[in-house]
């Protein structure tokens, strides 16, 4: 096959996508061939359902005809990178299908994310058009996305999903809902291209996009749908935000859709939203990162919630999932806890539903391909002892070969023969499950959120009151992992206080769980002996100093 693939991708080699292919782990399937089978085998079935929406198959298949046409209509075509910032409602499948059946690529922002994630993202990916929606939990997101736009001359078109109670979409933008165009075929996509750019959490600088291709995203998924046992009876509580990998495919929506079941959106993933929705919706399956783990099982332990007897398996990952806390799941939720280590380049790790309770409780699982290769290296990259921990570098079926258009993160994220440098500090049990340690660079894990010190640094170093800061993740007995800064004040007499911190973080356009949880204002910063550049030594010597390392 001759392969044509979208400038600024690492295609995998020749002779790997053939091997794949004759295995028959890419199927030269899309996700519109995906669509289109499960709407012509059961047109009646019930594809996606919101508090307000309920739709078959044959509706969001027509739905997405309409949507693709209108985006067609107004100039979006094959190859285009389109920013979709929508939170969990049906339309967010709507979307995300039209642009795949017109060949777009959408390119997934979260809902938390804001002006100075946005227009790097809208920049490096060079985005041509924004999908967002009015308001969602109280924020202007059409006005949002018109700053975006202001920035970014290339991305010429704003399309704004109404709200639901009719409130009028500004003129400046176009009404999703309005979106008409003449039915038209579009040409198939080429499976082995990339069907849309995920992003990695923590990153600086430039952006890492991830390019996933319909061939590698679909063998992740249906392998998820598969461990996860997904069939058509599946109904999948989408309580995270959807645009994230996790819920996206872990088994997620597209494991949901692609084994004929239910998407049911939750509005939010607290247990008063979420418990309601699995009731009402029958959800049988969910993904929760290990703090709203913690919090369900709080509130079913409490008792007098609604019924939610449904829901068979709950996968938590994203963060480490404390022993204590996976031991208490089963039994406070009636579920079947599913650990899961993933990661949106690729490599997703599962324990499995049959698992001994040792392994399901105190391990993040094993590769779901035995296709996936895995590495436990030091530092020279060299294998550690079996047993003893190390970094983990991956390489397979459906990790990535470099990031979009990124030479520099490259560099840096692969290795010479194409494995993945995914940071992880893990230990690989002989039983061939992993049980991860902590990250070896300085990205916090807030629960799930992944923040960047050198990014949340470079944000602090423009408070007129701060002289240096330095970023450090302590432990913390709810998210797994706080934010920290340490800070050296301009004058002082008047240290900066964290109120006044995160406010000027915040009014730089930053995402709220980016902003720093504590700050320390400090005289100076520890000697660490080596060198002057040395932040990561720096940042061990500060936490080493400070009583946070025993926190918790
Ligand atoms: P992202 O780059 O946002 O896709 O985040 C992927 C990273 O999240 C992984 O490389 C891990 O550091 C972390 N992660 C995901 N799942 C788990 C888990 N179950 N336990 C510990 N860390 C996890
Ligand atoms: O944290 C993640 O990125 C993640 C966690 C669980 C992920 O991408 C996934 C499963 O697919």
């Amino acid at each position: 096959m001759l392969d044509t693939h979208l400038p600024g991708f690492t295609p995998w080699p020749a002779a790997e996508a053939r091997k794949y292919r004759e295995l028959g782990l890419w199927t030269g399937e899309t996700f519109d061939d995906v669509l289109r089978a499960r709407t012509a085998e059961n047109p009646t079935a019930l594809a996606v359902v919101d508090q307000a929406r309920r739709w078959t198959y044959a509706d969001l298949d027509a739905r997405v005809d309409e949507s693709a046409c209108g985006l067609a209509e107004l100039g979006i075509a094959a190859g285009d990178r389109v920013l979709v910032q929508l939170p969990n409602i049906a339309e967010f499948v709507e979307v995300i299908f039209a642009l795949f059946r017109l060949g777009a690529l959408p390119v997934f922002c979260l809902p938390a994310h804001r002006r100075a994630e946005l227009v790097p993202i809208a920049r490096a990916g060079r985005a041509v058009a924004m999908i967002t929606c009015h308001h969602h939990q109280l924020f202007d997101h059409a006005a949002l996305a018109a700053e975006v736009r202001a920035e970014v001359p290339a991305l010429t078109r704003l399309i704004v999903l109404p709200d639901r109670d009719g409130t009028a979409v500004p003129e400046y933008a176009i009404n999703f809902s309005e979106l008409r165009g003449a039915p038209r075929n579009f040409p198939r996509a080429d499976p082995s291209d990339v069907a849309f750019l995920q992003l990695s959490g923590g990153s600086t600088g430039i952006p890492k996009l991830i390019p996933r291709t319909h061939d590698d995203y679909l063998f992740s998924v249906r392998r998820s749908a598969e461990l996860c046992e997904l069939d058509t009876s599946t109904v999948y509580l989408a309580a995270l935000p959807v645009a994230h990998n996790f819920p996206m495919s872990s088994p997620g929506i597209l494991g949901a859709l692609w084994a004929g079941g239910t998407v049911a959106m939750a509005a939010d993933p607290t247990p008063a939203t979420a418990f309601a929705a699995i009731e009402a919706f029958g959800a049988t399956i969910t993904g929760l990162v290990p703090p709203l783990a913690r919090l369900w099982a709080e509130r079913a332990e409490a008792g007098g919630t609604p019924d939610i007897s449904s829901l068979r398996v709950l996968l938590v990952g994203g963060a480490r999932c404390p022993d204590e806390l996976a031991a208490r799941l089963g039994p406070a939720l009636g579920v079947t806890l599913q650990q899961v280590f993933g990661m949106a380049e690729g490599l997703v790790c599962y324990t499995r539903l049959d698992d001994p309770a040792e392994v399901i409780m105190s391990t993040q699982g094993r590769p779901m391909s035995e296709h996936d290769l895995v590495a436990v290296v030091d530092e020279e990259g060299e294998p550690v002892p079996p047993g003893t921990d190390g970094l983990l570098r991956t390489k397979g079926p459906y990790t990535i070969r470099g990031y979009y258009d990124n030479p520099a993160a490259n560099e840096r994220s692969f290795t010479a023969d194409g494995w993945y440098r995914t940071g992880d500090v893990v230990c690989l049990r002989p039983d061939g499950n992993l049980v991860v340690k902590g990250r070896q660079d300085d990205r916090v894990n807030r629960g799930g959120e992944k923040v960047s010190a050198e990014e949340l640094e470079e944000h602090l170093l423009a408070h007129p009151a701060v002289r240096d800061a330095i970023i450090v993740s302590v432990p913390d007995s709810h998210l797994g992992e706080r934010t920290c800064a340490f800070v050296l004040a301009t004058d002082p007499a008047l240290p900066p206080t964290l109120l006044s911190v995160r406010k000027f973080v915040r009014e730089r356009g930053v995402a709220a769980w980016k902003l720093p949880d504590l700050v320390e204002v400090v005289d100076s910063f520890p000697e660490t002996g080596v060198g002057k550049t040395s932040r990561r030594a720096l940042r061990a010597a500060l936490l080493t100093a400070s009583n946070h390392g025993n926190a918790s």
